[in-house]
């Protein structure tokens, strides 16, 4: 007879639970990450679509990415912009050139607006964050949009100016929550630095999104730490994506990844907190890869890029942007043959505010 130390691990019961209100624990996730195809997934799949439907309806959100400045004064090894790498597409935008992508993007209905850079020296060394703080403004005061900014590790002062300069989201990306992988693969970089960002941003009053990338070597255990641990800090956003090998690093001769484990994982976060944003993103599979990450439950497609302008992606950096394949009329495509639409900036902003509600900010 089961009882309450040997639960039901089929994927059945564990959805079951699920729908019921009790989200999967560590032996749960471990049965859904080995599964082993698409196929096999579809239980899961099935319910983390209808946990998505119970909390947004059938709406899925967009997200456009900003590249501003692709400098870097750090290592990561799977990264192409990591310094010193002559393959990488090295620019610093203007303010008025981030403007005016900022307004297209409002112009073709993105609900978000992602400002991301590399640790630039620029800013990063010098201490001195005002071209950030005057670009955030800027941008808020053109589009009106929600703003994410994604900055890597920046100091506590300097999080908190970007809230005031009216950023609502900080995105920072632990990758692994396994400290000797996390050094591996952020070269010289600190574990607890960056963990404590997140942690400085949510006391600022901004929402968080933290991330992990697979497909570098983890194991089903890793991934298992990863999705407790974002979990157990309740971030208001969680992401996986899949490692893309770029030309000029270390990582460059690693195979091409199967998606398989992104969008296990994808599914699996919604299974753990109905209510947290969850990613599709566009750097991955580009938009051919766009309708199983939303059938896994995503509730945003991110990485739409504005064409024309010369910004590049993260990991895809340059694939379909020029195309216009990276762009909101081409996400509605995919959502519309989902029978999906896409939410409005009304819907966005009580997910905001529902989200920021929801936790009680402990006084520093
Ligand atoms: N420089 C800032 C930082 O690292 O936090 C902001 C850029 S951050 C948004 C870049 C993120 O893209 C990384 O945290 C990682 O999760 C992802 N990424 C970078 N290179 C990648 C690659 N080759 N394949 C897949 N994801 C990658
Ligand atoms: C994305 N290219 O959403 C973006 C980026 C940064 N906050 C996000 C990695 O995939
Ligand atoms: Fe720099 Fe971010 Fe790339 Fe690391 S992931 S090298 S911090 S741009």
């Amino acid at each position: 007879m089961p009882n309450e130390t040997s639960a039901d691990l089929s994927i059945e019961a564990i959805c079951e639970r699920a729908l019921d209100g009790t989200p999967p624990g560590a032996p749960e996730l471990k049965a859904l990450l080995s599964l082993s195809s698409i196929e096999a997934a579809e239980p899961l799949f099935a319910t983390a679509r209808e946990l998505r439907h119970r909390t947004f309806g059938d709406i899925v959100f967009t997200s456009g990415f900003v590249y501003f400045s692709t400098y870097c004064r750090n290592h990561c090894n799977f990264c192409l912009y990591r310094k010193g790498n002559d393959a990488a597409p090295r620019y610093r935008k203007t303010l008025e050139e981030v403007v005016a992508v900022a307004r297209g993007l409002a112009s073709e209905g993105v609900n978000l607006i992602d400002l991301t850079m590399g640790e630039d020296p620029l800013t990063h060394e010098s201490g001195d964050y005002t071209p950030v703080y005057e670009m955030i403004e800027a941008v808020r005061a053109e589009t009106g949009k929600p703003i994410m900014i994604s900055p890597g590790v920046v100091p506590a002062d300097v999080i908190e100016k970007m809230k005031e300069a009216g950023a609502t989201i900080y995105a920072c990306y632990q990758e692994t929550h396994n400290k000797d992988f996390f050094h591996k693969r952020r070269v010289g970089q600190d574990y607890d630095e960056r963990a404590a960002a997140r942690d400085a941003a949510r006391r600022a009053g901004l929402l968080v999104e933290d991330g992990m990338l697979t497909g570098i070597g983890d194991t089903i255990d890793d991934r298992v730490n990863s999705i407790l641990n974002m979990s157990d800090h309740d971030w208001d956003l969680a992401r996986i994506m899949t490692f893309v090998p770029e030309e000029g690093t270390p990582l460059a001769n690693l195979p091409v990844q199967s998606p398989l484990h992104e969008i296990l994982v994808t599914a699996t976060l919604r299974l753990m907190r109905p209510t947290w944003m969850t990613t599709a993103s566009l750097d991955c599979e580009s938009l051919a890869g766009t309708a199983a990450r939303v059938n896994a439950g995503a509730s945003v497609v991110t990485s739409i890029i504005y064409p024309e302008t010369g910004l590049a992606g993260v990991a895809l950096a340059e694939h379909d942007i020029e195309e216009g394949r990276r762009t909101v009329p081409a996400v509605l495509g995919v959502l519309g043959e989902l029978g999906l639409r896409q939410g409005t900036d009304e819907e966005y902003a009580a997910w905001i505010e529902r989200s920021r509600t929801a936790h009680v900010v402990p006084v520093a």
